[in-house]
C-alpha cells in the first residue's frame, strides 16, 4: 500500500513558533503545525504552502523541508509519511482567535497562536513531538519513524538528526 503523504509547517520567529489549536478531525484537541493531505497534481511543497495558508491565513514562499516523519498505527497497514517544513518569513495577517474574527474561526480547524520556544504545550501534543521538536528548535533536520497504538502511546521509535532529507 502506498504511504499517505501529508505537510507540516512549523512557521517561526527567533524566540516563538506559531501552533494552532486542531479543533476537529484528526489529532482534535492537539497544538500542532499547519498541515494536512497532498492533493493530487499539487507538489508536496505546493501542498504545504497551500495548507498553510487555509489554515493560518499566511503565505510563506521560503519554506525549508527539515524533516520526515514516518508514523503507523498498530493495526493499520497505512503508513502515513508527514514532510515537515519551517519557514522564518511569512506575509499576510495570522487570524487571530480573538475580536471580530472570533465567529468565523469558530468554523475554522485551526486556532493559531504564538507559542515561546521555552513554553511549547507537549503536553497537548502528538507524543512523539517532545522527540523532534528539539531538533527543530535548533535547527536540525531529521527523520523518524514512530509506531503508535492507538492515538497516544507510542511502543517503537527510531529518530536521527541528519545532514540532508534526500528523501
Ligand atoms: O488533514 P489532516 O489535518 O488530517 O492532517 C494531519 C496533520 O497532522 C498533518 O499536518 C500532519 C500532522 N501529523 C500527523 N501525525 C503527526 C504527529 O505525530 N505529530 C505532529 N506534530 N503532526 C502530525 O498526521
Amino acid at each position: 500500500m502506498l504511504n499517505k503523504l501529508l505537510t507540516l509547517v512549523l512557521v517561526r520567529e527567533p524566540s516563538r513558533v506559531l501552533l494552532g489549536l486542531k479543533k476537529k478531525g484528526f489529532g482534535e484537541g492537539k497544538w500542532n503545525g499547519f498541515g494536512g493531505k497532498v492533493e493530487p497534481g499539487e507538489t508536496i511543497l505546493e501542498g504545504a504552502k497551500r495548507e498553510l495558508l487555509e489554515e493560518s491565513g499566511v503565505v510563506s514562499n521560503s519554506l525549508e523541508e527539515i524533516g520526515l516523519l514516518k508514523f503507523e498505527f498498530v493495526g493499520d497497514p497505512q503508513i502515513l509519511e508527514v514532510h515537515v517544513f519551517t519557514s522564518n518569513t511569512f506575509e499576510g495577517e495570522i487570524k487571530e482567535s480573538d475580536g471580530s474574527t472570533r465567529i468565523f474561526l469558530h468554523f475554522a480547524e485551526m486556532r493559531p497562536q504564538w507559542f515561546y520556544t521555552d513554553k511549547i504545550p507537549l503536553h497537548q501534543m502528538w507524543a512523539d513531538d517532545k522527540y523532534w521538536f528539539p531538533m527543530f528548535l535548533k535547527g536540525s533536520k531529521f527523520k523518524g519513524y514512530f509506531l503508535f497504538e492507538g492515538h497516544e502511546k507510542i511502543v517503537k521509535y527510531q529518530l536521527d538528526e541528519v545532514e540532508k532529507l534526500n528523501s
